[in-house]
């Protein structure tokens, strides 16, 4: 039994030496290495090749590097394959210390004080207490609950939106599209953490904006094709959105005359606002590939006709 790993040589090496240890059982091979390409039952990459199945015919499990799997193209995933997403402690925790720091940020007005700063000004807003703060959730899952608690213990005001009732406490939930507009009039930070599925691609667009209380903050860390990147420029022109803060763009990285890398309402991240963690996620990874030895479901399968 074998796995073909394809992505950061760093964390690849510290994998390799991690299973060897711990699940010799198992061989690991650094792309483009494969060894004999007639054990690999298991394929770990960001992207794969549209010719696995042919390279590997008795691959069993795509697993992806990252939470998400939206890289991978249905046509190109074998039938009979199944692919999994990463969910794992250090991605989750990183992401939620993203989205509590820039929560946070435009709650207490930093955009502001940075630019006062260059100009020498010494001047206070009014800073309204966390409890009076909403902050909105897109996409309630695995990322978005986590940030949702560590918001929520910081006394803030939250909500989400998924497409299933979820029931986290002091957390309202809103689900399915009837609600959206309901979850958007009360969110005056809103979050994105959904997947990119074919419902959710340029879901943050002129009217979701419209929909929002007037100054709203907007922080993005979803995926870059799920913004209308002339929507938001409109909204933060309009002063719709007070402030953005961007970790997803399409493409990334963005042209260097694209406005969002100067525009003074605009923080922009390079896709970092979290990451797979080489020591947590082995253990996930062995722990899953025990689970599919042993018949039972794995964490993080991915339902490839819903998409996520
Ligand atoms: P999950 O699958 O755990 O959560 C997705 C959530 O989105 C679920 O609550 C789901 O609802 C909801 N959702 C999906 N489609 C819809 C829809 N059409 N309408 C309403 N709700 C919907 O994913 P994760 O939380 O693990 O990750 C979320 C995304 O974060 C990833 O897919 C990736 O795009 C992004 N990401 C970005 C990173 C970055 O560095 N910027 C790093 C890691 C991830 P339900 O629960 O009801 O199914
Ligand atoms: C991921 C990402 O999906 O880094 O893990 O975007």
């Amino acid at each position: 039994m074998s796995i073909v790993y394809h992505s950061s040589a760093v964390r690849g090496k510290f994998w390799q030496r991690w299973l060897a240890e711990n699940a010799p059982d198992l061989d690991m091979y650094l792309w483009p290495e494969t060894g004999d390409p007639t054990k690999v039952r298991y394929f770990v990459a960001w992207e794969i090749p549209d010719d696995l199945l042919s390279r590997f015919p008795h691959l069993e499990v795509i697993f992806s590097v990252g939470a998400g799997a939206d890289q991978f193209s249905a046509d190109h995933v074998p039938e009979g394959v199944s692919v999994v997403r990463m969910i794992e402690p250090g991605l989750t925790n990183h992401m939620a210390a993203y989205v509590t720091f820039s929560v946070i940020s435009l709650h207490r007005k930093m955009p502001r004080y940075l630019q006062q700063q260059q100009r020498k000004l010494w001047l206070k807003h009014n800073a309204v207490p966390a409890s009076q703060c909403r902050v909105g959730i897109l996409g309630l899952g695995n990322l978005g609950s986590a940030a949702a608690r560590v918001l929520t213990h910081l006394g803030y005001q939250c909500s989400g939106w998924s497409r299933n009732r979820k029931h986290i406490d002091d957390v309202t939930s809103y689900f399915g599209d009837d609600q959206l507009a309901a979850f958007l009039a009360q969110s005056d930070i809103l979050v994105c953490l959904l997947p990119l599925t074919h419902l959710t691609r340029g879901l943050l667009n002129r009217d979701l904006f419209a929909q929002l209380p007037r100054g709203a903050g907007l922080v993005h860390a979803g995926r870059g094709q799920q913004l209308n990147h002339e929507d938001l420029l409109e909204a933060l022109e309009s002063g719709q959105i007070s402030h953005a803060v961007i970790d997803v763009t399409d493409p990334e990285p963005l042209p260097e005359e694209h406005p969002f890398w100067t525009h003074p309402s605009l923080w922009l991240t390079p896709h970092i606002a979290s990451e797979t963690h080489a020591e947590s996620s082995v253990k996930v990874l062995l722990d899953n590939i025990r689970r599919h030895e042993q018949g039972r479901s794995m964490i993080g399968l991915i339902d490839m006709n819903r998409g996520y």
